[in-house]
């Protein structure tokens, strides 16, 4: 009747960005992705009495009120699932910033998807969590799993999910750049609804996407550090440039962000084999061979003293621990 699951954040190299079902989340696009070490989110849920309402609480207090409502929501879709009359408790804490375009959503309803999923007696597959967690949020999909994972798009509720990529051979790690740790000024979703609805450049977007996914996992079973890094830090730009044609213009990235885009062309440059990646927000994750992420976070700090720099290496998928049917991590879907 209670259970606590542990998922981490995961930073995609190939951007989700658009939906073509807003109820049921099924993206316009596939999207990969590489699961951190880093800023993991641990949630418990404990089913209560049949009437009582969900509780929803974060680091101890009532989580704000838009959030708690998606919260409740898919409790209540967790509830249907399992036939079950019980409302719950659901209690919740990230170790990294919150709504800060570092996929606190994707970690926050993986671990979410996974205790829920086990308080109410549902036994799913990896790839059912997976669906699962998409019902939350998009790039929780993909924090089901560790390493790298792909969410294929499909067409409906039972074909879109993500799974793991078992052929990568690349040892990466990213370097955080932490430009702002506040929460963003608009939400990843309303933006992306934005960007679908007005941009024209969306269209574009969409159409090209499938082949970089198919070069990006070309380079990844290839092993070409290269040929991945040039992918990841072009997608991200793509994805950008859709949003700026959006109506107004969606904008996370600032004068900091372009600094850092510069401090990574700059290590380029020096031989510092590195690449950007930004995602809804202004803070910029430079994608690294792990064996010079130590190298890469010194010459980062010291282009630009003033910014946190967090090596995160790359991370397990989502684990729970039950006290009623046993633990099933750590990483026990990776
Ligand atoms: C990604 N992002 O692929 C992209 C890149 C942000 C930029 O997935 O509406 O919180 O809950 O499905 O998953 C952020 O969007 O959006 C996101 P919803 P989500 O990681």
């Amino acid at each position: 009747m209670s259970a606590t699951a542990v998922a981490f954040p995961n930073i995609a190299l190939i951007k989700y960005w658009g939906k073509r079902d807003e109820a049921l989340i099924i993206p316009q696009t596939s999207s990969l992705s590489l699961t951190l070490d880093v800023y993991p989110t641990t949630t418990t849920v404990t089913l209560l009495a049949p009437g009582a309402q969900h509780q929803v609480l974060q680091d101890g207090e009532p989580m704000p009120q838009q959030a708690a409502h998606k919260v409740s929501r898919f409790l209540d879709h967790v509830a249907g699932l399992a036939g079950s009359q019980h409302p719950a408790r659901v209690e919740t804490s990230n170790a990294g910033p919150t709504g800060a375009g570092l996929a606190s959503s994707a970690s926050g309803f993986a671990a979410l998807a996974a205790a829920a999923a086990s308080s109410y007696g549902l036994e799913l597959s990896a790839r059912d969590l997976s669906r699962l967690a998409r019902r939350g949020s998009g790039s929780a999909s993909r924090s089901i799993f560790g390493d790298f994972a792909v969410w294929n798009a499909g067409s409906d509720d039972v074909t879109s999910y993500a799974e793991p990529v078992d052929d990568a051979h690349i040892e990466a790690a990213m370097v955080l750049g932490i430009v702002n740790a506040g929460a963003k000024p608009i939400s990843s979703r309303d933006a992306m609804r934005r960007t679908v609805e007005t941009s024209p450049y969306n269209a574009p977007w969409v159409e090209t996407n499938p082949t970089e996914l198919a070069l990006m996992r070309g380079a990844l079973r290839r092993g070409d550090f290269t040929e991945v890094g040039e992918i990841t830090e072009r997608n991200a730009l793509r994805m950008h440039a859709a949003m700026l044609g959006a109506v107004p213009p969606v904008r996370y990235l600032t004068a900091g962000s372009m600094a850092l885009l510069d401090a990574v062309a700059d290590l380029r440059q020096s031989g510092l084999e590195a690449y950007a990646t930004m995602d809804a927000g202004p803070n910029v994750k430079t994608l690294c061979r792990a064996a010079e992420a130590p190298a890469v976070q010194a010459a980062l700090g010291a282009a630009a003293p003033d910014i946190e720099f967090v090596i995160a290496g790359a991370g397990p998928g989502v684990s729970v621990s039950n006290p009623t049917v046993g633990d099933t991590g750590p990483g026990a879907t990776r």
